[in-house]
């Protein structure tokens, strides 16, 4: 007999997001998008930090539907900009939130920056059975000079993880999936999930 499906609704209006995710959640697992479940709002990102933000968006998705669901917050830490954009990147070059103003302001502020260490934080708040618990995923690598690649999204073009020589925009996405900040939070999202559906 096969394993029951694990069905969460999934807390995003970014469909780049959803993709990735449905790459790396398969079965059991079974996603449900927020247009599939009939929602359409902002969810809204108020807060300071990547925690809250997952929070409040896992929560304002949970009081619509009363399923169990999951949300992600992440953001572009440089730190030669002191951690930003950090919790800023959506909104990094304005309330446009377009992915190349973004990205030609982060190349600006770091025009003759030598240290170019950055990462890709990703917090996951997932809410089972009523209860929230959070998943850190964390991608180290670095800022190129020049933006490499078509593929992925929002800063990936200008983005090259420890172990590579491509940018993530240069990768397929089942590369990008084996440096993944994304993918090391939903691993380990899986792994307590699998434990929660075995005790
Ligand atoms: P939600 O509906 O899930 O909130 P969002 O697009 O607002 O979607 P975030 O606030 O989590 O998502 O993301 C902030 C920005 O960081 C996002 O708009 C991208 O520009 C960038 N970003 C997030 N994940 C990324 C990734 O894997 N690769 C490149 N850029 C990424």
């Amino acid at each position: 007999m096969s394993n029951p499906q694990i069905t969460l609704v999934f807390a995003t209006n970014n469909q780049n997001k959803v993709k990735e995710i449905r790459t790396i959640l398969t079965d059991p697992f079974e996603i449900i998008t927020l247009t599939e479940a009939g929602i359409d709002i902002d969810i809204p990102e108020p807060h300071d930090s990547l925690e809250a933000n997952a929070s409040e968006k896992s929560q304002t998705i949970y009081r619509l539907v009363a399923k169990n669901c999951f949300s992600e917050d992440t953001g572009l830490e440089v730190e030669a900009l002191n951690g930003e954009p950090g919790v800023k990147s959506a909104r990094y070059a304005g309330e446009g939130r377009d992915f190349q103003d973004n990205i030609n302001k982060l190349l600006s502020n770091l025009v003759n920056e030598t240290n170019r260490k950055a990462r890709f934080r990703t917090v996951v708040s997932l809410i089972w059975e009523e209860k929230e618990y959070l998943f850190e995923g964390i991608c180290e690598g670095h800022i190129t000079e020049d933006q490499k690649g078509l593929e992925g999204f929002g800063y990936d073009p200008v983005f090259i993880p420890d172990g590579a020589t491509m940018s993530f925009a240069q990768m397929t996405m089942e590369e990008k999936n084996s440096f993944s900040h994304r993918k090391k939070a939903i691993a380990k999202l899986v792994s307590f999930l699998k434990n929660k559906l075995h005790e």
